[in-house]
């Protein structure tokens, strides 16, 4: 007796993330106004954000997210050269620019938890909570690449 294998259709790894903010309009007699949770309020929102990697450049150059959101960056390395990526403000990108370029073959001394390298072929991931209002970037660090304007301009609104 042949037992048959039905076929399950492949689901889409389609993500929607629903965000439901329920507000509950309880009427407060009281005279001060409720401490301020506004932050809060928006911060349970995560969004992911592919992103592919290629010689040299990102193949997303702005992005715009919310305050407080978090961003999963799914990296993809699309390319033939290693690249990474380091999530800061420019004050960050040049600091890390020079600890990248002072660290030499030491690379991997310090794992970072806001930036990621990825090989050729490989995949990456990053997540990121932007609690800051202004502009962010998200660098590439390997040497030349950030120069060359392997960024994105993250601005948070
Ligand atoms: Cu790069």
């Amino acid at each position: 007796m042949t037992h048959r294998v039905h076929r399950l259709p492949l689901i889409a790894t389609t993500t929607v993330a629903l965000a439901v903010v329920v507000v509950a309009c309880a009427e407060t007699q009281g005279s001060s106004p409720a401490t301020t949770i506004d932050a809060a309020a928006t911060a349970s929102a995560t969004r992911t954000v592919e992103i592919a990697m290629q010689d040299i450049k990102f193949d997303v150059t702005t992005l715009t997210v919310e305050l407080g959101e978090t961003i999963d960056f799914e990296f993809t390395n699309t390319g033939k050269t290693v690249h990474d990526a380091f999530i800061g403000d420019s004050d960050a990108q040049m600091e890390h620019g020079e600890e990248m370029a002072h660290m030499g073959d030491m690379a991997g001394h310090s794992v970072d938890e806001t930036a990621v390298t990825v090989q050729p072929g490989a995949s990456g991931h990053l997540s990121y909570t932007f609690t800051e209002r202004g502009t962010y970037e998200v660098g590439c660090h390997q040497p030349g690449h950030y120069e060359a304007g392997m960024k994105i301009q993250v601005v948070v609104e």
